[in-house]
């Protein structure tokens, strides 16, 4: 247990609140207050409140939900994420949800809420039940409320608009998942993530304070190689005692489970400001904020609704500079504008009437450009959507294929030997030391000369191509087996002679990436066995960049059968639940992605003029 608890210094690419300013800027001062809240069911839920010990004017709150520790939480005049709001003047409130670390009552993964029912308790009751005792507790408070928080805390945040109290008036959720199952951190479109799957339901599961699966090894691809089927995870570690573990089993499908936690079927439009926060690189939840954001759209919320999407990872907006994530340099602090000049003014004026109120509905960072671009909708509807397509040859070019030689490019995809997701070793996702916040920078010449991942690229680019808003994928492909992964990588080649910085010279910088099941290339409800090499075409969302491809640079486009083992391996021969796959369902296949005039594999891209 104590080696385990030594781990827990992995949680702060979780939970943000371990992040201590360098410079303390002001000196403020906090009366801390610890109390139990008690909700409608009885429950009480464990809260800490701080308030300026000097207080000029009446103050509204600032409330952060979270399953990582309210304790941890660090002072606001310490913290980083919340500075430039506590020189603002906020009164602070973090809270355990409900089951977690000092709270009483259950916990349940992402609980549904019942929108039409206030009698049950969910996380939005819980908010509103907070927010009620709050009000009428702490003195000297101006009668409004704001929510914010990063990734779960993000979830529990914008959950507090489904039956939101009247006095709640700002949420900002910050990389809120919203659907476990299409796109944000247990699936991607049916396929299992089965390392941040096992790790973290591990360390929220296992015990009511955040505890680390303790690996045995240090490169975890060889745990997992050596796991064999899914199976062997109860059978060996979990013993059936960790119910998200379970969920996970008994529901492989996108059924009626998975449907009722999306947040497309809970959310609706509400009297509630709604801030949207995304990283173009989020190795967790980057389709959370934009759904989020798209759903309130289709809802009406209109002004209400705003987004913003930075050149970071997953929370990275929250702490440090945000000059620079892996590899790759920005030129400026992304993450210092977020908290001073979009998050601060935002919250002020929600919750004060600070400032004119003039909001962009959608700031994004351009990368490749390195420049943030204000939008009055997004995504754009300034852009022409242009097909760029795949040729044998390994070539990539906006020309629709003719007739060639060989219609498909051929690999065989090895369930033994899967192909790494990020260099190895692969540390444990959580662990001091791991790279896992910043894999989606790496290098992708890693995996380039492997055998079974096949690459097209254009020519140098002769003009800056800018792609803003949505990506689609179309693959046309057939297998030898009967189930099978695709994955589609776009990619910005530098230039081998990268004069601003020789060390990017040739650097393969992944822009947008995605995985699709095949055997829900049909519906994600019912899967359906593959027919072996038959083609068929394989629609994946890459979903939506920012990016300028600049002149001399080159694009490229990645397809491979494995990304292991952030997925799980695919058997690759159907079987109605892959969690319960035996060793022999894993087999060999070979895998064709078409080029020919008649299977034009292609990304659609928008193109800004
Ligand atoms: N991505 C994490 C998470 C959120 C919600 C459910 C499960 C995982 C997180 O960083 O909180």
């Amino acid at each position: 247990m104590t080696k385990q608890y030594r781990f827990l210094l992995i949680i702060p690419l979780i939970s943000l609140y371990f992040f201590v300013s360098a410079q303390e800027t002001q000196n403020l001062s906090y009366i801390r207050e610890e109390v139990m809240i008690r909700m409608r069911d009885g429950a009480r839920l464990h809260t800490i409140i701080y308030r300026p010990e000097v207080m000029t004017e009446n103050l509204p709150f600032l409330l952060s939900r979270t399953p990582y520790g309210a304790d941890q939480f660090i002072a606001p005049g310490k913290n980083d994420y919340i500075m430039s709001m506590a020189q603002e003047g906020y009164i602070f409130v973090n809270q355990d949800i409900r089951g977690r670390y000092k709270s009483e009552g259950k916990y349940v993964m992402m609980r549904p809420a019942h929108p039409k029912d206030s009698r049950e308790i969910d996380e939005s009751t819980d908010a509103y039940d907070t927010i009620d005792w709050l009000l009428k507790n702490i003195k000297n408070n101006n009668g409004s409320v704001g929510m914010y928080g990063t990734s779960y805390d993000g979830w529990t945040a914008i959950m507090g608009t489904v039956k939101p109290h009247p006095a709640l008036a700002a949420v900002s959720e910050q990389a809120s998942p919203a659907d476990m199952y299409l796109g944000d951190d247990f699936h991607h479109n049916g396929a299992f993530r089965l390392s941040y799957g096992f790790e973290y339901v591990f360390s929220q599961e296992a015990a009511k304070t955040d505890t680390a699966f303790s690996f045995p090894v240090y490169d975890t691809y060889d745990w997992y190689l050596k796991l064999g089927p899914l199976s062997n995870i109860n059978d060996k570690y979990l013993h059936h005692q960790l119910p998200t573990w379970n969920n996970f089993v008994q529901h492989p499908d996108y059924d009626a489970f998975w449907q009722k936690q999306a947040l497309a079927n809970q959310l609706d439009s509400s009297h509630v400001q709604v801030m949207n926060v995304a990283g173009w690189w989020d190795q967790e939840d980057f389709y959370g904020p934009l759904k989020i954001y798209e759903t309130l759209e289709h809802k009406g919320a209109g002004k209400k609704n705003t987004i913003v999407i930075g050149p970071w990872n997953h929370g990275q907006w929250a702490y440090w500079a945000g000059d620079r994530l892996g590899n790759i340099k920005f030129g400026s602090a992304t993450s210092d504008k977020f908290r001073r000049e979009i998050q601060a003014p935002w919250f002020a004026y929600h919750l004060k009437r600070k400032g004119d109120g003039r909001f962009p509905k959608a700031i994004t960072y351009q990368t490749g450009s390195n420049t943030w671009k204000t939008y009055s909708e997004w995504p754009t509807a300034d852009v022409t959507t242009r097909d760029i397509y795949l040729h044998t040859g390994g070539k990539l070019s906006f020309e629709r294929p003719q007739e060639a030689a060989a219609p498909y490019v051929a690999y065989l995809s090895d369930p033994a030997h899967p192909v790494p997701y990020r260099p190895r070793p692969i540390e444990a996702t959580f662990q001091r030391g791991s790279r896992w916040s910043s894999w989606l920078t790496e290098d992708q010449r890693f995996v380039k000369d492997r055998p079974d991942v096949v690459s097209f690229e254009t020519e140098p680019l002769g003009t800056d191509l800018t792609v803003s808003g949505k990506i689609l994928a179309n693959l046309y492909a057939a297998t030898s087996g009967t189930d099978a992964d695709w994955i589609v990588k776009l990619i910005d080649v530098y230039p081998e002679d990268y004069k601003d910085e020789p060390a990017m010279g040739g650097y393969e910088l992944m822009i947008a990436s995605e995985i699709l099941r095949g055997r829900y290339r049909n519906g994600f409800q019912h899967p359906q066995a593959i027919v072996p090499y038959k083609v068929a075409r394989y629609p994946i969302d890459l979903h939506q960049i920012n990016h300028v491809f600049k002149k001399g640079h080159k694009i490229m486009v990645q397809v491979q059968s494995s990304w292991f083992p952030l997925y799980d391996r695919n058997p690759q021969r159907f079987v109605p639940n892959i969690f319960k796959a035996r060793a022999d369902d894993y087999q060999k296949a070979t895998q064709r992605i078409y080029t020919s005039e008649q299977y034009p594999s292609s990304i659609r891209l928008s193109v800004a003029e």
